[in-house]
């Protein structure tokens, strides 16, 4: 029996909703908490609710835009794409400090977009004082000649780890080269959900002379050992701004990040340890993102 891509995708997607203990779609958030999981004293909320309204588009105040463009990459040797946030008022006559934000496995470069809304979560923080103005890049992290997320989505998890060397290699530098940037790792910051946790572990630690804020939620099996992130804790706090760590007190994938809070703790490395009531969902994501934002480029 052949089955088809789309065939490919149900089963996938029924694997993936199954292994975090779900029981309803995203648009119907009913999820129960696995029961695998197993929270400890230090797996609390390090922040409150966000404020009714932070999600909401708002006519009063003025608004970024978002664009997609797409920039050469060498290292998968095709074109590809990503969505670009500039904030309200981007000028070539300042600099803007640049967030790389990764999706998930099931994702792509309009995923934050259409979950999380980054674009709505910035504009209302930076009319209300509580964020800087920055720009986000969305870049695909399925780093292959095929990057959409058809068939089996487990089988691209090679191009996700290929995707090191687009970030580094190809999509900062298109990025510094179009926009009016900074470019060091005081002005950079890696985020991502998931898949992109993982991701922003991976680079992000093991790059801190590129980014100094990193920000991951829901880090998936992608995610490096604790002391292969972080070999030597010691050079890493003096490189670190911040670094927020951040799960769903009902994700199955929670050790993952259970793991890493505890190898800091033990290695006394400043962190944010963020668990809220949520599954694997996009509510965590937005609302991780919304804490993270008004933190970084301080
Ligand atoms: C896995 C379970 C989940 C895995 C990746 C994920 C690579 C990613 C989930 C996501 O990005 O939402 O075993 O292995």
């Amino acid at each position: 029996m052949k089955i088809s891509e789309a065939g490919w995708r149900m089963i996938s997607t029924c694997a993936l909703l199954f292994s975090f203990g779900f029981t309803a779609t995203a648009d119907e958030p009913k999820i129960q908490r696995d029961r695998s999981v197993e929270l400890g004293p230090d797996d609390r909320p390090a922040f409150a609710e966000p404020p009714a309204g932070f999600n909401v588009i708002r006519s009063d105040i003025p608004h970024g835009r978002l664009e997609m463009i797409e920039y050469d990459s060498k290292t998968v040797g095709v074109a590809r794409r990503m969505n670009v946030y500039t904030p309200p008022g981007y000028s070539r006559d300042r600099k803007y400090p640049v967030l790389y934000l990764l999706h998930g496995i099931g994702g792509d470069e309009t995923e934050w977009e259409r979950f999380a809304h980054p674009e709505i979560l910035l504009d209302n923080l930076i009319a209300d004082g509580k964020a800087v103005p920055m720009i986000i890049v969305m870049p695909n992290g399925r780093a292959q000649k095929n990057d959409r997320p058809e068939g089996n989505i487990y089988a691209a998890a090679p191009a996700f780890e290929t995707f090191e060397r687009d970030l580094l290699d190809d999509v900062i530098p298109a990025i510094e080269a179009r926009y009016s940037t900074f470019a060091d790792a005081e002005h950079r910051a890696l985020s991502g959900l998931s898949m992109g946790g993982g991701q922003t572990l991976n680079f992000g630690l093991g790059h801190l002379e590129k980014f100094a804020w990193i920000g991951a939620f829901s880090a998936a099996p992608n995610t490096r050992a604790p002391a292969d992130l972080m070999p030597d804790p010691e050079a890493a706090k003096k490189q670190i701004r911040l670094l927020m760590i951040s799960c769903g007190n009902r994700d199955g994938l929670i050790t993952i990040s259970q793991g890493v809070h505890a190898y800091l703790k033990e290695h006394e490395v400043p962190h944010i340890w963020h668990v809220d009531g949520n599954g694997h969902d996009a509510t965590h994501w937005q609302n991780s993102l919304h804490h993270f934002l008004p933190l970084i480029f301080r």
